[in-house]
């Protein structure tokens, strides 16, 4: 049976180390202020109870306002002298722990706060000292805590430092012990009971005590006591009152105001001395039988349980943030790249590498001839018909296209020219697209980012041209050739021309022409005579020469491979450098959420629901 409870413990364990390092990456999906109180209290319960072969031990804390009495409470209880009164508020600066003997040992007992760093209490003036780390505990051995009763000599007991007087580093110096405690005595001065900081610590105890006791202390007598608890255990209730505070339900299925209505309470009359024996029950059994008569299997079990739930609902509650962040982000990047792939597609669409086409053709028709024949020139005129030679039919077709090109785009540019131009102007109607949707306001672009991105993309060397393409290239090249060999021979000719007039680096920018194959040129329609469609510019010219030429099929190919291979690198150009840049923020949430993290915490998650309340401990 034992052996049940140590291996669920130890699934537990693994979950909650799990969840303590993937959930504080998700911080930014937690309500500010939200503490992850749960799977903090799990860590420390789970890891105490593991480190202990046998009985558990029980720590109960007082747990309180500055000067309501804990550390008077804490004297009397355990006999152990700690600094208390009225004279200094806050009167404990620091926790102190009294142990019964049978744990007395600091090596067995260190482990039992796993987060805390012990030290030997000493003659307990360092509990007075401020500036102490939050974790660490002044422990000292009581005897009296085994004359307790039966439990006594489990019961690890704990005075806390307040969390409302005037060292703002005493709450969390409390909240420590808080989280691993299981039994927590709120120790309240009756006169305050209504003061909102004390009601929200109530609850937040009624959320984190596996077993809560109260102690209204200072009380004129017991009516005024009892008139109090009934009065706030009312307001409990009351959906206009403290009704919301205390509405969270617990593992075991309860409320919180179900948690404080039902828990154990006591009065102490106020009194210059006081005395164990002044702490007077509203019903049922003592104080000290309350601590001490604990079953502790049963109570440290409900403990890790209960704070596993809790641990459970925060990681789900954030898992389900993470998720709905994740699949918008996941939708704008999305959006992102679709945009940068249209863009990178009209970039790619507006030029054409016509002499790369020719230089490639040039190449495998010289190598297509026999030796001699490259080194004369002939009157061919079954190249271009009426023409008396290559090359003068060549020169002059070329110089016309190259005037009429220079003369549509104001200066002969290379096709990286071009590209820049066009990326430039795509890049700035991306940015003003992506300013004005809503959905993209997380990406937070205002002009200076949008100038930064922009200049990055511009800045970056631009793609080099795809294999794909240099290969269909070459095999168009090959296969017009075998197919036109007496045009072919004519073409090592103009080779010289071609460099002559620079055409070699001659891109086309079709966009004034809508395209290769675009309104300006039918080329479908180009017959031998050389029909012009839309009749004027460099594109008619050209058009004229391709039906001449037997490419229009060549040439088709061609372009679809350039717009096919440009338009995908130009886009990965695009996305990279452009939407790389705008969104980081998208990014970074998708990186929080990844898959991988959402995965471990669900399984986490699924682990600790399977540790509900009775388990292998219940009845
Ligand atoms: N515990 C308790 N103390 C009382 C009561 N009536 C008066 N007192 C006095 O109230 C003071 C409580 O002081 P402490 O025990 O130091 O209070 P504390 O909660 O430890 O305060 P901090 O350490 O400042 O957080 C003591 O001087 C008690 O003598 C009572 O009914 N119960
Ligand atoms: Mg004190």
């Amino acid at each position: 049976m034992y052996d049940v409870v140590m291996s669920r413990l130890a699934e537990i364990t693994k979950a909650i180390e799990t969840l303590r390092l993937e959930l504080p990456e998700m911080g930014d999906w937690l309500e500010p202020g939200h503490r992850l109180e749960g799977l903090e209290s799990c860590h420390r319960r789970v890891r105490a109870w593991s480190s202990v072969s046998g009985e558990p031990p029980l720590v109960a804390a007082l747990y309180g306002p500055t000067g309501a009495g804990k550390s008077t409470l804490f004297k009397l209880l355990s006999g152990i002298n700690v600094p208390s009164g009225e004279q200094v508020r806050p009167m404990s600066r620091s926790c102190a722990l009294a142990v019964p003997p049978a744990w007395a040992d600091p090596a067995k007992l260190a482990p039992v706060f796993p987060t805390a760093e012990l030290v030997p209490m000493g003659d307990g003036a360092a509990l007075l000292a401020p500036g102490q780390p939050f974790g660490r505990l002044h422990a000292a051995v009581a005897p009296s805590l085994s004359a307790l009763g039966p439990g006594g000599s489990s019961l690890l007991l704990v005075d806390a430092p307040d969390y409302n007087g005037v060292d703002p580093g005493n709450a969390l110096r409390a909240e420590e012990i808080l989280l691993r405690a299981e039994i927590l005595v709120f120790v309240l001065q009756v006169d305050s009971y209504l003061v909102a900081r004390n009601v929200e610590e109530l609850a937040r105890a009624a959320r984190l005590a596996t077993r809560l006791v109260v102690v209204l202390t200072k009380a004129r007598d017991s009516l005024q006591a009892w008139m109090a608890w009934d009065d706030l255990c009312r307001r409990l209730d009351d959906p206009a009152s403290l009704g919301p505070m205390f509405a969270d339900r617990r593992a075991d299925g309860r409320c919180c105001a179900e948690v404080v209505r039902s828990a154990p309470v006591f009065m102490w009359v106020r009194s210059e001395r006081p005395e164990l024996s002044g702490i007077m029950a509203r019903e049922g059994s003592s104080l000290v039988d309350r601590l001490a008569g604990q079953e502790a299997r049963k109570v440290a079990w409900e403990g890790v349980a209960g704070a596993a739930h809790e641990a459970a609902t925060d990681a789900r509650r954030l898992l389900a943030k993470a998720l709905e962040a994740s699949e918008a982000a996941g939708k704008g990047r999305a959006s992102l790249v679709a945009d940068a792939r249209e863009a990178g597609a009209r970039v790619a669409g507006r030029e054409f590498p016509f002499g790369a086409l020719m230089q490639a053709l040039v190449k495998e028709a010289r190598s297509a001839l026999p030796d001699w024949w490259k080194i004369v020139s002939v009157p061919v005129d079954w190249l271009f018909g009426t023409v008396k030679t290559v090359y003068g039919k060549a020169s002059e077709w070329i110089g016309q296209v190259k005037e009429m090109v220079v003369q549509e785009s104001a200066k002969s540019e290379n096709r990286e020219d071009v590209e820049r131009r066009v990326l430039s102007r795509e890049a700035d109607a991306l940015l003003d697209s992506w300013r004005s949707r809503p959905d993209l306001a997380d990406l937070g672009l205002e002009s200076s980012r949008c100038a930064s991105a922009r200049e990055a993309l511009l800045a970056a060397p631009l793609p080099g041209v795809s294999r794909e393409w240099e290969a269909t290239l070459r095999d168009e090249a090959r296969r017009w050739v075998a197919d036109n060999p007496g045009l072919a021979k004519g073409l090592p000719v103009i080779s010289d021309v071609v460099m002559a007039a620079g055409f070699g680096l001659l891109v086309i920018d079709l966009g004034f022409s809508g395209g290769l194959f675009g309104t300006a040129v039918v080329v479908g329609k180009l017959g031998t005579g050389g029909v012009i469609a839309g009749g004027a510019g460099a594109l008619g010219i050209w058009g004229r020469f391709l039906g001449e030429a037997n490419m229009e099929q060549m040439l088709r190919r061609v372009d679809a491979t350039w717009r096919k291979t440009r338009a995908s690198d130009l886009s990965a150009h695009i996305e990279r450098h452009l939407v790389g840049a705008v969104a980081a923020p998208l990014d970074a949430v998708l990186g929080r959420a990844k898959p991988e993290r959402l995965a471990a915490i669900g399984e986490a998650v699924r682990v600790l629901e399977t540790a509900g309340p009775g388990g292998p401990m219940g009845s």
